[in-house]
């Protein structure tokens, strides 16, 4: 049985749905008022649960009586199975339930709207959107943001038993266009780099006639030779900002270097032939995140000093080497965190630092709101006051009162000192940013 003709359930507002059985007598309730009603054939209602319940998809469990069904995107809540919570049953793994591929939360990405902007963060990352494309080709446009030099951005597998195929993608920071009609593969590659951690807007048009890229306004294309085969014949799945892992050997194996790479940066205001394309259109999603997270310090603030090599952490963070105590610009006045130095195997993260900013003639207490250790120092057996904060360089303006201390040297503070209050900064004249410098323990 299925609910009611007409009735549009897949429009991203939560619906109550009642199935209910007694006897021979089944009724779908959908959202209070639309009821569906059926009878069972036979003389038997028993009903003999043996393999558990599924729910939002059937896993590895085969049975030929059900039939292929894809898998549920979307959200679910409040599911009671005969009395029994079955979310939270699975949530609890009691019993013999398992979960797999599951948020236990209904993810932001069910609310977006086809302006929302997207980030591809995880290694592996991809969205899949069903949309044919017609043999005659389309134009997809979209703005990037990334500091990536390599990844996948567009990839159609083509029409199983076609030679076709299209891929655009990263490489070395310019966009790259790969398509096959039939006739073998053109390579089209945009002279402009876009990895600069700036928004880009980017057009590519793809039809069996030519191929052309468009960055920031500027057009470059290429004119395909008529004859041999006609048409692009693609598939109808676009997977975006990368692939499925059972895509990616093929997509390597075509010729497109990030075949295996997925695109790391944000995406946004895609349309594909002038139809907005966005969150809504998306049927599977892997390692994305709503909204723009990425954010590229190295490239927008140029943080470090001349002679420091300053590298990306993360999606926002950054990390400055050098083979001098101070690293970091003395005068850079945006929040920091301090990494440890590139002779460890793995990067910790030990102090985050918020500048302070002091008026003419002010007192102000450096707190632990300026200099918050990050670090788990008592897991490295460390205390308070043995994690000591050296004055490398003195401020310009203005002076930091370490009076209150019972320190030993003349330029120190520790961290306990920090937090009970007894640094204190004051300035005469101009305005003046202290920086805390280097550590040591
Ligand atoms: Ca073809």
């Amino acid at each position: 049985m299925a609910s009611a003709r007409g009735l549009t359930l897949n429009d991203l507002s939560w619906h109550e749905v009642n199935l209910t059985r007694r006897e021979a007598n089944i009724t779908l309730q959908i959202d209070v008022i639309h009821t569906t009603r059926s009878l069972l054939p036979g003389r038997f209602f028993e009903l003999n649960i043996h393999y558990g319940v599924f729910i939002g998809g059937q896993g590895d469990f085969n049975e030929l009586f059900l039939g292929h069904t894809d898998y549920l995107r979307g959200c679910m809540a409040d599911i009671i199975y005969n009395g029994a919570r079955v979310i939270e049953y699975a949530k609890s793994r009691k019993g013999q339930s398992e979960a797999t591929a599951v948020t236990w939360s209904c993810s932001p990405e069910f609310d977006a709207t086809r302006s929302t902007e997207v980030s591809f963060v995880e290694d592996g990352a991809f969205t899949a959107i069903p949309r044919p494309i017609p043999r005659s080709g389309s134009k997809w446009e979209f703005e990037l943001k990334t500091g990536a030099e390599s990844g996948l951005l567009l990839y159609n597998t083509g029409q199983s038993s076609y030679a076709d195929y299209l891929g655009i993608e990263l490489f070395e920071g310019k966009i790259r266009l790969l398509m096959n009609k039939g006739n073998g593969p053109t390579e089209l590659i945009h002279g402009t780099p876009v990895a600069d951690g700036k928004w880009h807007r980017v057009a590519v048009d793809f039809n069996p006639s030519g191929i052309g890229i468009t960055v920031d306004r500027q057009e470059k294309t290429i004119t395909l030779p008529s004859g041999g085969n006609r048409y692009l014949d693609l598939a109808d799945t676009l997977y975006i900002g990368g692939t499925e892992l059972n895509k990616r050997a093929r997509a390597l194996g075509k010729g497109l270097k990030s075949g295996d790479v997925s695109y790391k940066g944000c995406l946004r205001s895609m349309l594909l032939d002038n139809k907005e394309l966005g969150l809504p259109d998306v049927k599977i999603s892997q390692g994305i995140v709503v909204g723009c997270v990425w954010g590229f310090p190295c490239i927008e603030a140029d943080p470090c000093v001349p002679e420091a090599v300053c590298s990306q952490l993360g999606v926002s963070s950054f990390k400055c080497d050098c083979d001098q105590p101070l690293c970091i610009k003395s005068n850079y006045a945006e929040d920091y965190k301090i990494y440890s130095r590139a002779n460890l195997p793995v990067n910790l993260e030990i102090l985050s630092l918020s500048p302070l900013v002091l008026s003419e003639g002010g007192h102000v207490l450096v707190t632990s709101d300026n200099i918050a250790m990050v670090l788990d120092i008592a897991k490295y057996g460390v205390e308070e006051d043995g994690v000591i904060f050296t004055l490398v360089t003195p401020p310009t303006y203005g002076t930091l009162a370490l009076d209150l201390l019972t320190t030993r040297t003349e330029h120190s503070f520790t961290l306990q000192d920090i937090n009970r209050d007894k640094v204190m900064s004051s300035c005469f004249h101009g305005r003046r940013i202290l920086e805390p410098t280097s550590v040591g323990s």
